[in-house]
């Protein structure tokens, strides 16, 4: 009954990864650091406050590929040696009534290549990351009054 009729709300989310090359420190398992993250571009609004947790799955070669964070920052920190795809799953507050939202996101290690002869000194770099990043919108239709106005405070 506390629903608004007629009415969307609409939450702006930035999602995704930055990987440095560990270059001398590598070794064969690990060969870069990364963190996979989900944020609010808006840097006034909490996340936090419309979150409940949200669980990062990652590959099954980590040794515990199942991340829940609770509260922000919402990312994970890890070091390893390969790309693949990982799914992001947002749980929103229980006053919301909200069913979970997953995301997908590519961890990125190695820039996009112009040309076969690229130099390699431009992907074994150490201090210029490769980040990829996704913005995206959570439409909620007809939300909780609550849900709704909470959203639209800063
Ligand atoms: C594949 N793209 O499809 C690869 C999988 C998995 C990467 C890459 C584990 C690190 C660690 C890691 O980096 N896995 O063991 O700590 O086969």
């Amino acid at each position: 009954p506390s629903r608004l009729e007629n009415t969307t709300a609409i939450l702006p989310i930035a999602y995704g990864s930055i990987a440095f090359y560990l270059g001398p420190q590598s070794d064969e398992y690990h060969t870069h650091k990364w963190t996979l993250y989900l944020r609010s571009p808006d840097p006034n609004f909490d996340l936090g406050k419309a979150i409940s947790k949200v669980v990062f799955q990652l590959h099954p070669s980590f040794s515990v590929p199942t991340r829940e964070l609770t509260e922000p920052p919402f990312e994970v920190t890890e070091s390893g040696w390969g790309e693949f795809e990982a799914s992001i799953r947002i749980v929103w507050r229980d006053e919301a009534e909200e069913r979970s939202t997953i995301l997908t996101h590519g961890i990125k290690l190695y820039p996009n290549r112009a040309a076969p002869s690229a130099d390699p000194a431009s992907y074994m770099n150490t201090t210029v990351p490769v980040v990829s990043e996704k913005y995206d919108e959570v439409v909620f239709t007809n939300p909780k009054l609550e849900f709704h106005s909470m959203l639209l405070s800063a």
